[in-house]
């Protein structure tokens, strides 16, 4: 749907106004400042007084807004070939990146007139996510990695635009398959330009452990050797280095790393490292396949809080973020009340060295989920769980992961060549249509501290296979994370989509072609 002539008046003629269904460009049609993903908040357009990037343009920033205004320029060089240097003080014909109070958390301001492009935000992640915006209103060989012969004009008006939930997701499984650091990068900045804000790394399974730990070494020895993966492939961890890297990549792009070390089931590839860890004391046999609910650390041996302490303080040590994930999730062969005793010493444990403790919603059975203020992640696919909004009600905060609406690791359809289908098959318009803020019975909006897109690995091995999944359906999870729910609107989230395909082309990105979207 294009915004009539009519409807572009009224805009223009009110103040600030509340975007509504708005257009995807059609091929060679213009860009609208509405054609964003994740939609804006507010937008008034001022067709006819955009801003043409030139050679003369500047990129003007300073202080804390300089290293933002490095990553729109490295944005911007490669396909427009024009040298946009960043300047620290006012020319003309320039980008202003500014830093002033006033704003909402990561919320920006982005006025685009003729003479000159001002972003306005309280702190680098507000211009970050500004900066964003400003790339989707370009077209599409913005993305192109030479330069291409073409006006580069942002389409004039004010843009107003803040996050519905702090807390917007992505989560990707190095335990099943192992991804190499490049790929993770790669996976960052591909999220990054949806607003995500939170990297969840999935860093322990059955199958292999993949972070460092030096005072239990062999868990990466062994739990990190060649083979271990589902299917005997893959193999590989992070040292503590790669992970210190990962975690400054990723805050440069606005995203915080949340690293998860799953337990008490789930702990496979542990004890084949260290027999010590199962209640027999016998080593079990290294795992491959792609079952669910056989191992279980041991609730009432000393040895097992010894290496949980052990864990979560190297693990806290590496990470400047505020969470710290401790999975939770299928412990089918962990007895209730063994269950409850565990997560008792060690949600605590957590808090003890600094970090706000996270986990699958089986961890709001613990009384100690809501005395800790935990982070419960539901995964579940049911409209009511009454352990969730008994903790909520007690004091936790959930982050929405429905599997049936957001487990990017589900297959399309029945012809997805990659995925898993136990929670359904998910189309884009299942991932989009539905709402954070009244999924769950009892936990009402304000208790809702976000959404995340979980994807497993056992399928996949390569950053085709994981863009193939993830894209397009991340975008309509972000779009819940951060959108008003006024803007929410399918067909307009579709023709938005279907405009975007191009700029995935051009990245190189090979994403699902889904027959619900028209790809321009
Ligand atoms: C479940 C399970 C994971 C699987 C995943 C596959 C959770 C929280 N635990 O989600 O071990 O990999 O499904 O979709």
């Amino acid at each position: 749907m294009r915004l009539s002539r009519l409807a572009v008046t009224l805009v223009v003629a009110l103040p600030l106004v509340t975007a509504t269904a708005s257009s995807g460009s059609p091929p060679g049609g213009a860009i609208t400042l509405s054609d964003v993903i994740p939609a804006v908040a507010e937008a008034i357009p001022a067709p006819g007084d955009g801003f043409r990037l030139t050679g003369s343009t500047t990129i003007t920033a300073s202080g804390a807004a300089t290293p933002v205004a490095g990553l729109l320029a490295e944005a911007l060089r490669p396909a427009t070939g024009l040298p946009l240097p960043i300047i620290a003080g006012g020319g003309a014909e320039t980008i202003a990146l500014v830093l002033e109070p006033g704003h909402p958390d990561e919320g920006y301001r982005l006025h685009i007139r003729s003479q000159g492009v001002e972003l306005r935000a309280s702190r680098p992640a507000g211009l970050f996510a500004g900066v964003q915006t400003l790339r989707q209103l370009l077209p599409p060989e913005i993305e192109s990695k030479t330069p291409r012969r073409l006006r580069w004009v942002l389409p004039g008006g004010q843009i107003k635009d803040h996050p519905r939930y702090a807390y917007r997701g992505a989560m990707l499984d190095l335990a099943r398959h192992f991804h190499e650091p490049a790929e993770i990068r790669r996976y960052i900045d591909q999220i990054s330009r949806f607003k995500i804000n939170h990297l969840h790394l999935h860093l322990s399974d059955d199958q292999g452990w993949r972070i460092e730990i030096d005072s239990w070494s062999r868990l990466t020895e062994v739990g990190g050797a060649p083979g271990t993966g589902v299917g005997g492939r893959g193999g590989g961890f992070l040292t503590k280095d790669d992970y210190r890297e990962l975690v400054r990549y990723a805050a440069d792009r606005h995203i915080t790393v949340v690293p998860e070390i799953d337990m008490p089931g789930h702990v496979n590839a542990a004890q084949v490292a260290y027999p010590e860890l199962t209640c027999d004391g016998k080593a079990p046999r290294q795992r491959t396949d792609m079952r669910v609910g056989y191992s279980s650390l041991c609730a009432h041996d000393e040895t097992t809080y010894r290496f949980v302490e052990d864990v979560i303080r190297e693990l806290a040590e590496m990470t400047p973020g505020p969470y710290l994930h401790i999975g939770g999730d299928e412990a089918m062969s962990t007895p209730h009340g063994s269950y409850l005793i565990f997560q008792k010493r060690v949600l605590p444990l957590v808090r003890k060295y600094g970090k706000i403790p996270y986990g699958w919603h089986e961890i709001a059975q613990s009384p100690a989920a809501a005395q800790t203020g935990a982070v419960i992640q539901f995964w579940g696919q049911e409209s009511s769980h009454p352990a969730v909004a008994t903790s909520v009600a007690d004091g936790a905060r959930v982050v929405l992961s429905p599997a049936d609406r957001v487990y990017l690791d589900m297959r399309y359809d029945l012809l997805t060549p990659l995925g898993l289908a136990w929670a359904g098959h998910i189309e884009v318009r299942d991932a989009y249509d539905w709402d954070p803020g009244r999924l769950l019975y009892g936990v009402p909006e304000e208790k809702v501290l976000g959404v995340e897109a979980p994807l497993w690995s056992e399928t996949l091995r390569s950053s085709a296979d994981i863009e193939f999944m993830a894209f397009p359906r991340l975008p309509a999870i972000a779009e819940l994370g951060w959108s008003p729910r006024s803007t929410h609107d399918w067909e307009s989230f579709r023709a938005r989509l279907g405009a975007y395909g191009p700029r995935w082309t051009h990245q190189g990105v090979r994403f699902h072609r889904s027959t619900q979207i028209h790809w321009s």
